[in-house]
């Protein structure tokens, strides 16, 4: 911005705090000055926006269609994404406005779990910055993820009415509102359009979120008839639809409302592609060519509805053949799956369909019998054709739906996707191997990095000498070539102990509890699950404190171990998981023999605002879930980034990441898929626990009155899925035991290797400047040139 623009800035943003409020500067809150601040930002986009929408509109266009966008905070992305962050801080700092309490006034947009979500976002900044037309399609949830509160030690749940006080970042847009029709309901869905900001290129995507709203606010006659509950009995309804995000990462919720929120943010998501086609190609009343401007992307199982529900509105409402409307859903679908774990994979039965949309049932069906004849002019048998079934057991398999429709599979890392092909969809692959592909996961830079990580992103940007690298994210090998250079080692070092000191002062500031930062900051932050195994930190932190209990002057380098993490509300054994490293905080943290060493800190409700001061302080990222399980993660991306080494397992992209960075820079640990599954049959937990005194002790330590789980046998749970299982299985089934040994070798080399301050720097750095691969940058063009074929308008 030129001093000419700065001032018009300012000017704007005065008369607008003053219009919205009536009041003059110094009697408005900080709210009024966050709101003011969003709508100057609005109206410089405003022109943009309309050129990218306008410009998109003839070209071909990829609809991302996903239950779930965890954007987080807008404010300071799309300053640094306009490039004017600076500048504004500075005119906000003239005006005496404390900028740093504007930026955390803004409450985090939680539409989604965890990474599925967040990838969601992370791809959307990087479409509009690598000049991509990609258009989200999403639901914009009343209550967002739940607030997380611990009551000794407990986690409870508090909603999130994120958009109470408004949402600066929404345009409702009146006008494109669309009808949705289930079998008993009606109800309109109104468009909230987000500005998705290229990194200073002009690009401006849109992410559209629908909101249900009923047609009258309220039944007057009923009203007037003293009904009141009755009066607004259907205004509640609608709304119902979209009122809260399911708190569920990886596990499916088996609810009408939940098939019913799927429906309808599709359904208008479709009928808006429809009518807006209609517009502007009139001439192909057929759709001949709807396929060569859309593509589709479905983000796991949750949109599939979305493909007979292009059929039927191009069958009902627009005249086509089914087999015409078929061919184009043909061409038009392609699927990402994100999870191997059986209990993700939607089934919905087919009573529930029925009661949501029956028309899209019997389309459903009739994709099915397409599905069987198929098969059978191939020579299957019934029962040979059973696992692609669509419908099977009454009940509708969304998976099979989108992978026989659909002309794109893909996993979301190397090693997923191969277990997709040689497993969890191989009959699938034998049929249609060209239809599988894999795109590893990435993460943005900008917000992972250029906004989070500010003093890392400044050394990188004068090391380098350029700033291309963020938005070209291979350019980071450029800082290879100080990885013995020790001035550059030092700074790094120094860049990482002043963001340890800040995050300190955070979680003095809202845990209460005094860590030090000279300390190695080890953390793991993530969704509370099993499979990712919080309960084998926990376990090898009780071990480290009978250790220390018995030898406090052991030659350790003090430690502080750091969770962050929500549980699904109904996901017993999870909450057993944060109570258990709760409690483990407090006896740690209390006892003078150890505190000076080890400290356990359980940071309550982290979400994306929380990980970007996390992320950027961590000397060691935990990313250690059971081989095969983990489909990619993302959080080992961010770790990587931010210069932390990762202590990890064989999985997902954590394999990746150790190809980029070398193993030597890494601490890789524990049983690889194929050892797991050669043991499957005849691994026995309870006999390592038996022959293992160090493991003995810890997971005695569940259930011999050392830690206190009041009375709510949480840890006598944990402790029976470990060594003695309730349910006749062999126990332990994510293999936490087996790993135990592996994992405390690898602590124990971190412990030693960190003291070497110049060794340790270079391990951070090589991570960094390998870290290219792992920009959303690079997975968003490998979706558009090899899924999408987007460069090409007449594909
Ligand atoms: C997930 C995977 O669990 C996670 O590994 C992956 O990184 C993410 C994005 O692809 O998708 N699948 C589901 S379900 N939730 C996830 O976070």
């Amino acid at each position: 911005m030129d001093k000419l623009e700065k001032n018009k800035f300012t000017e704007d943003y005065i008369e607008n705090l003053q219009r919205i409020t009536l009041k003059n500067f110094d009697e408005t809150s900080e709210k009024d000055k966050y709101d003011a601040l969003c709508d100057t930002i609005l109206e410089r986009i405003n022109q943009e926006w309309r050129a990218s929408k306008s410009k998109s509109r003839y070209e071909r266009t990829a609809y991302y269609f996903s239950a779930e966008f965890l954007i987080g905070r807008s404010l300071g992305n799309n300053l640094i994404n306009l490039g004017i962050y600076d500048e504004v801080k500075e005119l906000l700092d003239e005006l005496g406005i404390d900028f740093e309490a504007i930026e955390d006034y803004e409450d985090d947009a939680a539409l989604g779990n965890g990474g599925l979500g967040r990838l969601a976002a992370c791809f959307m900044d990087s479409a509009a910055t690598q000049d991509i037309n990609m258009y989200g399609y999403g639901v914009r949830y009343r209550e967002g993820l739940f607030k997380q509160y611990f009551e000794n030690g407990f986690q409870v749940e508090k909603g999130d009415s994120w958009i109470k006080d408004g949402d600066g970042w929404s345009i409702r847009v009146d006008s494109d509102s669309r009808i949705v029709n289930f079998k008993d309901q009606q109800v309109k869905a109104v468009p909230f359009d987000m500005p998705v900001v290229g990194y200073q290129n002009g690009k401006v995507n849109t992410l559209r979120l629908w909101q249900a709203e009923p047609f009258e606010e309220f039944e007057f006659d009923k009203f007037n008839n003293f009904e009141y509950d009755a009066a607004v009995r259907e205004k509640n309804r609608a709304e119902d639809i979209t009122r809260v995000l399911y708190p569920n990462d990886i596990q499916r919720a088996g609810r009408v409302l939940r098939l019913k929120q799927q429906y309808f943010f599709v359904s208008a998501s479709i009928q808006d592609l429809v009518a807006k086609y209609k517009r502007y190609f009139s001439d192909d009343m057929r759709f001949k060519n709807f396929h060569k401007y859309h593509v589709i992307q479905l983000n796991d199982t949750h949109p599939n509805i979305a493909i007979p529900e292009l059929i039927r509105v191009l069958v009902d409402e627009n005249g086509l053949e089914f087999e015409e409307a078929l061919d184009i859903a043909k061409k038009v679908f392609a699927f990402t799956n994100h999870t191997v774990l059986q209990e993700a994979l939607e089934k919905w039965p087919i009573d529930i369909v029925e009661e949501v949309s029956p028309r899209c049932l019997e389309i459903i069906y009739q994709i099915n019998d397409v599905l069987v004849n198929h098969f059978k002019e191939k020579g299957l048998s019934d029962t040979e054709i059973d696992p692609y079934r669509i419908v099977i057991y009454d009940q509708v398999h969304m998976a099979n739906l989108a992978i026989y429709v659909g002309f794109s599979v893909n996993g979301v890392a190397a090693l997923h996707t191969e277990i997709l092909k040689d497993d969890t969809f191989s009959h699938w692959y034998g049929i249609f191997p060209e239809k599988f592909n894999n795109k590893t996961n990435g993460i943005t830079p900008r917000r992972w990095l250029v906004y989070a990580n500010r003093p890392l992103a400044d050394f990188i940007s004068k090391k380098l000498g350029t700033d291309d690298w963020k938005y070209n994210l291979d350019e980071l090998k450029g800082l290879e070539k100080f990885a013995d250079d020790e001035d550059v080692l030092n700074e790094l070092w120094d860049i990482k102990q002043a963001n340890k000191e800040r995050l300190a002062s955070y979680i003095l500031e809202h845990e209460g509890i005094k860590v030090d930062p000279e300390s190695i900051f080890d953390i793991q932050v993530k969704r509370i699950h099993e499979y990712k195994r919080q309960h084998l930190n926990i376990l090898h932190i009780i071990y480290l404190y009978h250790e220390l209990k018995k030898n406090p002057d052991m030659d350790f380098y003090p430690t502080t171990f750091i969770f962050g993490g929500k549980a699904a509300p109904g996901y017993f054994r999870a909450k057993a998981i944060i109570k258990l490293a709760n409690e483990v905080a407090r006896v740690v943290n209390n006892d003078p023999d150890v505190n000076k060493k080890l400290k356990v800190v359980f940071v309550e409700n982290f979400r994306v605002s929380y990980g970007e001061k996390i992320y950027p302080a961590a000397d060691v990222s935990e990313q250690i879930s059971t081989a095969g399980k983990e489909a990619s993660g993302t959080g080992n991306m961010k770790f990587m980034l931010n210069g932390a080494p990762t202590l990890g397992t064989l999985d997902g992209a954590n394999i990746e990441i150790f190809d980029h960075a070398g193993e030597e820079n890494n601490y890789r640990f524990g049983a690889t898929v194929e050892e797991l599954n050669e043991i499957s049959g005849t691994y026995n937990p309870r006999g390592i626990y038996q022959t293992d005194k160090d493991i003995k002790d810890a997971v005695d330590a569940l259930v011999n009155g050392e830690l206190n789980d009041n009375n709510s046998y949480m840890f006598l749970d944990i402790y029976n899925e470990l060594i003695n299982p309730q349910d006749g299985s062999r126990g332990d089934r994510y293999f936490v035991l087996k790993d135990f040994e592996a994992y405390k070798k690898a602590h124990e080399k971190i412990n030693k290797d960190y003291r070497n301050k110049l060794a340790w720097s270079r391990k951070c750095l090589i991570n960094i400047a390998n870290a290219g691969y792992f920009s959303s940058d690079r997975t968003i063009i490998d979706y558009a040139d090899d899924i999408w074929k987007i460069d090409s308008p007449n594909y």
